[in-house]
């Protein structure tokens, strides 16, 4: 009887050429109404010694049976990807989807090319914390209690008497307050301040330079930010020095050059803010009065940033846009 069931479901599976058409047949056989499932079912109407023999033997069909539906199922499944593979055709000659790399932020190539300049210019490269005191970034650099400056809509502040600090000028004046000149570092880095508009984006980036020695001269800073410009924006470029006011550098100026505006007109473009530190800062830091001359500046990198790439939107920065990222 079960050989019989054997021969037929072998004959069964040879008209088989589908996972579906394999179903069916194993259902047939092997279902909740299958014909192995029915002749257990009837086994309880044998008696016992009947009903171990028969047991037995459906048993072993079955397991046969689940055999040769697995080694077809198999079969139908390879037959299936040998099919697809001898369909699909790789034409080597079709040209490559090409790859996309990532690139530097425009920013970091930017900050990267000012500290490769300066660093040229014998500057050591110095970083500090962007939680800052009170006293480093207001205090000791002359900037007073009253001074606009600190007031709540352009600084962020933090607990107690900690702040993010609003340049990077602070870790020049804890540099200052270890070391006897010379001194001559520049500190990049992340500044914050409260604004936001086209020009103005609550975190930017800074490099500040610092200069001290016994005498160190205005020309030399004149030189020093002349010879930035000709290698950072190219040798013909017209500059111009601007009086100017900050608290801790007296006198103070500011850096302009010569720019190209949309319409075609010419027009003088703010890059960068700089003087001669403030004796004020001197006292602070604990040098001795007259005894040391300095030069300072400061560099607003996205700023500069703009000026290279023509952008007249600062916040374009910081939207990860990658049509706008994938230019640099
Ligand atoms: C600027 C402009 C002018 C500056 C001053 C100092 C320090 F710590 F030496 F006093 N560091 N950087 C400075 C001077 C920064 O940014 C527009």
């Amino acid at each position: 009887m079960s050989d019989n069931h054997l021969t037929r479901i072998k004959d069964d599976l040879k008209n088989v050429s589908s996972e579906n058409e394999l179903m069916n047949v194993k259902s047939k056989y092997l279902g909740k109404k299958g014909e192995i499932t029915l002749l257990t079912n009837s086994l309880k109407d044998l008696f016992i010694e009947d009903r171990k023999k028969q047991g037995a033997k459906i048993n072993n069909t079955k397991k046969k049976m689940e055999l040769l539906l697995e080694n077809k199922l198999d079969k139908i499944r390879s037959e299936l990807i040998d099919a697809k593979l001898s369909e699909e055709k790789i034409d080597v000659t079709l040209p490559p989807r090409g790859s996309s790399f990532g690139s530097m932020h425009p920013i970091s190539q930017v900050l990267g090319e000012v500290v490769a300049i300066f660093t040229d210019f014998g500057f050591e490269v110095t970083e500090g914390p962007e939680i800052e005191t009170d006293y480093y970034n207001f205090e000791s650099l002359n900037i007073p209690k009253d001074h606009p400056a600190r007031d709540m809509q352009d600084t962020f502040y933090l607990e107690g008497d900690k702040l993010l600090r609003t340049h990077t000028s602070p870790m020049q004046v804890r540099i200052m307050e270890k070391n006897k000149p010379p001194i001559k570092i520049i500190s990049p880095g992340k500044v914050y301040r409260c604004d936001s508009d086209v020009t103005h984006t609550p975190m930017f980036h800074q490099v500040e330079g610092l200069f001290v020695d016994e005498i160190v001269t205005f020309g030399n800073l004149k030189g020093i930010l002349i010879e930035f410009c000709s290698r950072f924006f190219g040798k013909d470029i017209k500059i111009r020095f601007r009086p100017s006011y900050f608290p801790f550098t007296e006198p103070s100026a500011e850096l302009d050059i010569e720019w190209t505006d949309k319409s075609g007109d010419k027009t003088w473009m703010e890059v960068l803010g700089c003087g001669m530190v403030n004796p004020k800062v001197f006292e602070f830091v604990g040098y001795q009065h007259n005894q040391f001359s300095g030069l300072a500046f400061g560099i607003g990198i996205e700023r500069l940033a703009m000026i290279k790439f023509g952008i007249t939107d600062i916040r374009y920065f910081y939207q990860n846009d990658l049509k706008f990222l994938s230019q640099f």
